[in-house]
């Protein structure tokens, strides 16, 4: 009994940090690179508690990381720095391949499965006050998922 009431206790702590939290992140991952490859992308499922945007992020692997969209224009699929990505509240928003993502460039060693990559993503909210968001992200075989593209 009293094992099932500690089991309890820490389960509401937990679940109550997750409903205070600004941001949720799930399903966090970095695609693999292969050797010489200078770029790779993060993927993740964002929900903000309150309308938000994703304004930057960070990682120790490399100094260039930049938020991304890739969307098809002139029949070509083609990517492209983004200034923010919308956050409204309540709504899952996916950084996916095909879609928004994470960019990591200038790569000085690769990305292999089983690593794990650590981000912050600074996020901001209507009034305009940022906060920080730390992220472990797995890194997975290069086919998961769409096909890269531009990742030269
Ligand atoms: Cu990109």
């Amino acid at each position: 009994m009293k094992k099932l009431l500690t089991i309890s206790i820490v389960a509401a702590t937990l679940f109550g940090s997750a409903a205070h939290a600004q941001v949720t992140v799930s399903d966090a991952w970095v695609r693999a690179t292969v050797p010489q490859q200078k770029a790779s992308g993060a993927f993740m499922q964002l929900q903000a508690a309150q309308d938000s945007r994703l304004v930057a992020a960070s990682s120790p692997v490399t100094p260039a990381v930049e938020v991304h969209e890739m969307a098809m224009q002139d029949n070509v699929m083609r990517m492209r720095q983004v200034p923010a990505v919308a956050l409204p509240a309540g709504k899952p928003v996916a950084l996916k391949p095909g879609g928004y993502h994470i960019m990591l460039l200038n790569l000085t060693r690769q990305l292999k499965e089983g690593d794990t990559v650590p981000l912050t993503l600074v996020v901001e909210d209507a009034a305009g006050k940022r906060q920080t968001v730390a992220v472990s992200a797995p890194v997975r075989a290069l086919n998961a998922g769409a096909p890269a593209a531009g990742g030269r």
